[in-house]
């Protein structure tokens, strides 16, 4: 056991992500990240998406993933990405091209624009990439691992990945290939009453809230609300239902310790609970890029946290970018 360096959404930020690497004692040898002492790193998912070198991101992660050095899961913003490329029989994307889902993936779009054939072949890959790992000391996934779901899953995709089949299942709701996407990638969460909204702080209004899957006997939606915006003082203080019951999750403190991404967190990073770290640390919203350097300790220590702040030069100006995009493109051809 050389040890694990798990790191949180990328987003887009390649330039941090190679501090980050840098600052964990990584270097590149012939275009691979490598540690000296051979540890791995493993990606919570979320490489696309919002930020300005989503193609430098991913390039480094896949050769990462290919020569040895990294594992990775599936973010939802990847899970999207396929979902948005892929038709179901009757012809139609299984995620709709509404301008919502337009809006999110659209950086990632444009800077592949040079290179469609690039794109496709990410999408391939991310095909080959697990929806959550259960390996010998700790558990990874982007959202949240859900005890009723996993074991099931696991003895059906032994290696955690989906198959075509499976992808098209998974975008009809109902479906059991649903709940494990949406549990795995999205986590859990509750629809907020009828008619009501809520603007997040990312711009986008949203009818539903994420809730966390470590509370012992939660009572208001208030104790499980894990967002970075909160709800009216009145909404949090509602009580949970049976209903809502039903659609929560909850992970027991005597479980592997588990790893995740996902939430937007603010801050410093600290951990959950013994078992339980995020590392989603808001990297692209001039956050940190956050990893947990794992020893194979049973009880998580806040002290194995690293980080990088994200700072300017990971946004030159748009025109600067585009003449980096197009030597680059030059030098090629
Ligand atoms: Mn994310």
């Amino acid at each position: 056991m050389q040890g694990y360096d798990l790191i949180g959404d990328v987003h887009g930020c390649g330039n941090t992500l190679r501090r980050l690497l840098e600052l964990m004692g990584y270097s590149r040898q012939s275009g691979v990240w490598r540690h000296p002492a051979g540890r791995q790193v493993i990606f919570v998912g979320d490489i696309v998406d919002r930020g300005p070198r989503i193609r430098q991101a991913l390039h480094d992660v896949r050769e990462m993933v290919e020569a040895g050095t990294a594992l990775m899961v599936l973010g939802n913003h990847e899970y999207n990405a396929l979902a948005y490329s892929t038709l179901n029989p009757q012809g139609e994307p299984l995620r709709s091209h509404s301008p919502r889902h337009q809006r999110v993936i659209q950086e990632t779009l444009d800077q592949f624009d040079p290179w469609p054939n690039e794109w496709q072949d990410f999408l391939n890959w991310f095909m080959t990439l697990p929806l959550a790992l259960d390996l010998e000391q700790l558990r990874v996934v982007h959202a949240c691992w859900d005890d009723q779901l996993m074991p099931n899953f696991f003895q059906n995709y032994p290696d955690g990945t989906m198959t075509e089949e499976f992808l098209q299942a998974s975008a009809i709701i109902g479906t059991d290939e649903f709940r494990v996407v949406d549990r795995c990638t999205r986590g859990t969460w509750l629809r907020l009453p009828e008619g009501q909204t809520q603007k997040s702080g990312d711009g986008f209004v949203r009818d539903r809230f994420r809730t966390s899957f470590w509370i012992d006997n939660p009572r208001t939606w208030g104790d499980v609300l894990f967002q970075p915006d909160r709800l009216t003082p009145e909404i949090e203080a509602t009580l949970i239902s049976a209903e809502d019951q039903r659609r929560l999750s909850y992970y027991p403190p005597e479980d592997k310790p588990l790893f995740f991404g996902h939430y937007w967190c603010q801050g410093f990073p600290s951990v959950i609970r013994p078992n339980l770290a995020c590392l989603d640390y808001s990297a692209v919203k001039y956050g940190r890029l956050v990893a947990y350097r794992f020893d194979g300790e049973a009880k998580l220590d806040a002290e194995k946290f690293v980080w990088v702040e994200v700072q300017r030069d990971e946004y030159p100006l748009l025109e600067e970018l585009r003449a980096e995009m197009l030597a680059e493109h030059i030098q090629k051809i």
